[in-house]
């Protein structure tokens, strides 16, 4: 009884000491949710450069975490963003070869039109209808083919169906497919592609998309890691210059320019040397798709064509001519004479989102024997894919992806 003081001494010391571990550990959490409140002071710089920051911290910030770890996280890819970010502020500007899903995509308006058509003669029989050939020939007239086209893969179709050579209608569809890829794939001329700076003249008539490609391949090139400057050789519009100058200025790319109604000439010829002099890895030139003058469209052009040879021996080293897919024999007719007055080392398809007759590719390579070089699925600068002749055959020919997966 005389320890019961000492006792009592005891419990109360042992209750004190368990009430600071425990309780007080408890309250802990308190001042943790206070470390992001006291932590702001990073959290408004992060927001500061907002423009750039969402391409890095999107994918660094899969988890709601955020508030926990990101003010560390989000000061470091601060400081890293700049540089990275800059170029690629413009979605992503580089194409697969290989997504022939996504060329599908782009591609759904041909598919469901002149694919669909064709389709349809075939689906659900196995024997070959002796109208067989009427029917595609209808098809591909109303879908941009072409006569002259139409009717070679027509000829070669007859041939080898008179010699038993296409049992049934999958053994058709087979050799149209095949038709298709062979037509497509004329040889690219690769003989001045490594050249530096790579001067680019982009060539066609007015709206067919010449500048818009031009600055979707310079997102692209700038992505890259190449040096991309711009020649704003449409001097007739002000309003082209501008246009140029929108896209120089996402992509960081220098923009030449002349005063308005400058000769195209001397605008071109200055870029080029600039180029040189600049150490540009590639040069694009824009040019005019009307003139407000007298003088010959395509005089105009071959004379800009000559100038930039001038500054630069060899250049142009590519002459691209732009062509509006949804403009049909039009384009053809276009695509003949640019071909005629100018050496063409590739043609770019624009708005092929645009057309439920995409046949016009078919009937285009085939005529002028000229590699598709670029398409044009969309207004974006992600929408420019690079042309594969397999992948594009793929896309057009091959089986969604849901029926494949249902075969
Ligand atoms: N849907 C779609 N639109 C495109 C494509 N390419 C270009 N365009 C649009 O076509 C229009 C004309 O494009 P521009 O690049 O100005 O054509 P341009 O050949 O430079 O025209 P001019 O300077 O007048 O000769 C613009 O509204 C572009 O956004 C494409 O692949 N798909
Ligand atoms: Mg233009």
């Amino acid at each position: 009884m005389d320890n019961l003081p000492i006792v009592i001494g005891v419990v109360v010391v042992v209750a004190v000491l368990a009430y600071f571990l425990f309780f007080r550990k408890k309250a802990l959490p308190e001042p943790a949710p206070k470390t992001p409140e006291s932590a702001p002071t990073p959290a408004p710089k992060a927001e500061a450069p907002a423009p750039k920051k969402p391409e890095v911290s999107a994918p660094a910030a899969p988890t709601p975490s955020v508030e926990e770890t990101p003010p560390p996280a989000a000061a470091a890819a601060e400081e890293s963003v700049p540089e990275i970010v800059a170029p690629s502020a413009e979605p992503p500007p580089v194409v697969s070869k290989k997504d022939v899903a996504g060329l599908r995509k782009g591609l759904a308006a041909t598919r469901g039109g002149f694919m669909a058509r064709l389709k349809a003669i075939f689906t659900g029989k196995k024997e070959i209808d002796p109208a067989i050939l009427e029917q595609l020939e209808e098809v591909m007239l109303t879908s941009d083919v072409g006569v002259k086209t139409t009717q070679a893969i027509l000829e070669r179709l007859r041939d080898r169906m008179n010699k038993s050579e296409l049992a049934d209608t999958d053994a058709v569809w087979a050799a149209l497919r095949a038709e298709a890829a062979r037509i497509l794939s004329v040889p690219v001329p690769t003989e001045k592609r490594s050249s530096k700076p790579l001067v680019v003249l982009m060539v066609g008539v007015n709206g067919v998309g010449k500048t818009t490609t031009i600055g979707k391949l310079a997102t692209k090139w700038n992505a890259d890691g190449k040096n991309v400057m711009l020649a704003a050789g449409d001097t007739f519009r002000a309003a082209a210059v501008q246009q140029l100058e929108v896209w120089g200025k996402r992509v960081g790319a220098e923009v030449v320019k002349g005063k308005e109604g400058a000769d195209p000439g001397a605008v071109a010829f200055e870029a080029t040397k600039k180029s040189v002099e600049g150490k540009a890895d590639i040069l694009l030139v824009d040019t005019a798709g009307r003139l407000h003058t007298k003088v010959n469209l395509m005089d105009e052009i071959k004379k800009v064509k000559k100038t930039i040879g001038k500054a630069l021996d060899g250049a142009p080293h590519e002459t691209l001519l732009v062509i509006d897919a949804t403009t049909g024999q039009n384009a053809l007719t276009q695509a003949a004479l640019f071909k005629e007055a100018l050496e063409l080392t590739g043609l770019v398809l624009t708005k092929l989102d645009g057309t439920a007759k995409g046949g016009v590719v078919l009937g285009v390579c085939d005529e002028l024997k000229v590699p598709v070089r670029y398409i044009g699925l969309g207004e974006r600068a992600e929408d420019l894919r690079e042309f594969v002749a397999a992948d594009f055959v793929e896309a057009l020919f091959g089986k969604d992806d849901d029926e494949a997966a249902a075969a």
